[in-house]
């Protein structure tokens, strides 16, 4: 804990550090308890920072204990299961995947077989930034970097659908924005299944219903090809190059070349990577007519049109031109995005038909969401932004406690208690 604390800071940094222990297993960190008692994989990535600042030891072990669950062909899935748990305790578990039948997934591990935005070499660079032992956390980073370079080398070439240098997402859930209105129009094209899951198993909160069963259409179509790359690119029928996916990508490549820089490997080809990726950024998803990124359906090659905190995303490109970061500044600050909402981001545009101020990825604010636009805020200089997020961040979590996410207007909490991430990335931001 920093001495630059005040005495309120240090009360809400202890509060932090207590749901983090609280939801430790012994190797990584339940997402939420009761709730979702596994390991997500964006989750980890956000909770390593936290406990880079708490629990070194357990950073690093949470990182380790995510890449366990990575697929021969580098494929980092978003859910590790803990196998010691109920298989009931959380839908859908393992008998959804059935990874134990995939050629390429671990063995004595079961996993989904989906991705999340890639976030782990960041994680990773930031962990060794505030490292108090270099040469230790060197070492760390040697050992993390051929799983991280597997990885992006999957995400290269299994998910570059169209050969843009984007990577694309073959489910919602990929997006980390689960319920986003950004997959209305893809997912309402998707015939209806029966419903495919057993009563009493949906999990709390939205998505409900016929997304829902959507989700779980996917999944099975994605399990019947066995996930290969070949069906993904040329029959799955949701595949969305999304900007916040995207610009975590970018970021990530170049935290990879950086983390190459520091153990002596060979920085360039990830340089390569970043440059291509940057560039695509800008040619396919950045619509100068509405002066804002939009995800890309690739399967009717149209941008989607609601904007959501996503299109903040590329403020994490450190080579964003300057006018395209000021039109972004300016949407963000508009009454779309900061006007009537005392707690931004919300993650839907207030003013988009879909908007939904208690809805899940429908507007409410997520920490998650917040910690990414403050530091790309960062990364652009731009500290008006920065401290906007950093203080109603700040505010949400002194009012309503660390819960799964917040009402934009008031800041009433919603969703989970103790969730893991918004702890994490409080100790992340005091610093
Ligand atoms: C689900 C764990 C996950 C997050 C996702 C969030 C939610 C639920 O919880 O997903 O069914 O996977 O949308 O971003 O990783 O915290």
């Amino acid at each position: 804990m920093s001495s630059r604390l005040t005495g309120d800071e240090t009360a809400l940094w202890k509060a932090a550090a207590r749901v983090l222990d609280a939801n430790w297993t012994g190797n990584a960190t339940a997402a939420s308890p009761g709730l979702y008692p596994h390991q997500w994989s964006w989750d980890s990535a956000f909770i390593s920072m936290g406990l880079a600042r708490h629990r070194r030891d357990r950073a690093e072990a949470e990182l380790l204990s995510l890449f366990r669950g990575q697929w021969a062909d580098g494929m980092l899935p978003h859910i590790v299961f803990n196998t010691r748990l109920d298989r009931h305790a959380f839908f859908p578990g393992p008998e959804l995947w059935r990874s134990d039948r995939q050629p390429d997934a671990p063995r004595g591990v079961h996993t989904s077989a989906l991705t999340q935005p890639p976030l782990h070499a960041l994680s990773a660079l930031r962990l060794h930034e505030c490292a108090a032992d270099g040469e230790g956390s060197r070492a760390f980073l040697t050992r993390l970097y051929p799983m991280l370079t597997a990885q992006h080398r999957y995400l290269a070439r299994c998910r570059d659908l169209d050969s843009s240098g984007l990577i694309a997402i073959c489910h919602p859930w990929e997006s980390g924005l689960d319920n986003s209105p950004a997959w209305d129009r893809p997912l309402g094209a998707l015939p209806l299944p029966p419903s495919s899951y057993a009563p009493g198993l949906r999990p709390h909160a939205l998505p409900t219903g016929e997304d829902y069963d959507r989700y779980v259409r996917l999944v099975a179509l994605m399990r019947e090809a066995a996930y290969r790359p070949g069906y993904l690119r040329d029959a799955h029928p949701f595949a969305v190059e999304d900007p916040l996916v995207n610009a975590v990508y970018l970021a990530s490549t170049h935290a990879l070349a950086a983390i190459a820089e520091i153990i002596g490997a060979d920085p360039v080809p990830h340089r390569e990577r970043a440059q291509r990726v940057h560039e695509a950024l800008l040619h396919r998803l950045w619509d100068a007519d509405t002066g804002c990124f939009r995800a890309r359906d690739l399967r009717d090659d149209r941008l989607l049109p609601v904007i959501t905190a996503g299109s903040f995303g590329p403020l994490l490109d450190p080579e964003l031109p300057a006018p395209i970061v000021r039109n972004l500044v300016d949407l963000l600050l508009s009454a779309r995005f900061a006007g009537a909402a005392g707690y931004p981001v919300p993650t839907c545009d207030i003013q988009a038909p879909a908007f939904d101020r208690a809805g899940y990825w429908r507007g409410p604010t997520w920490i998650s969401t917040n910690w990414l636009v403050w530091y790309g805020a960062l990364g652009h200089d731009l500290p008006v932004v920065a401290d906007l997020l950093y203080g109603s961040t700040m505010r949400l979590v002194r009012q309503s406690g660390f819960r799964e996410f917040f009402d934009p207007f008031d800041g009433t909490g919603r969703g989970s208690h103790d969730y893991a991430w918004s702890a994490a990335l409080v100790l992340d931001l005091l610093g």
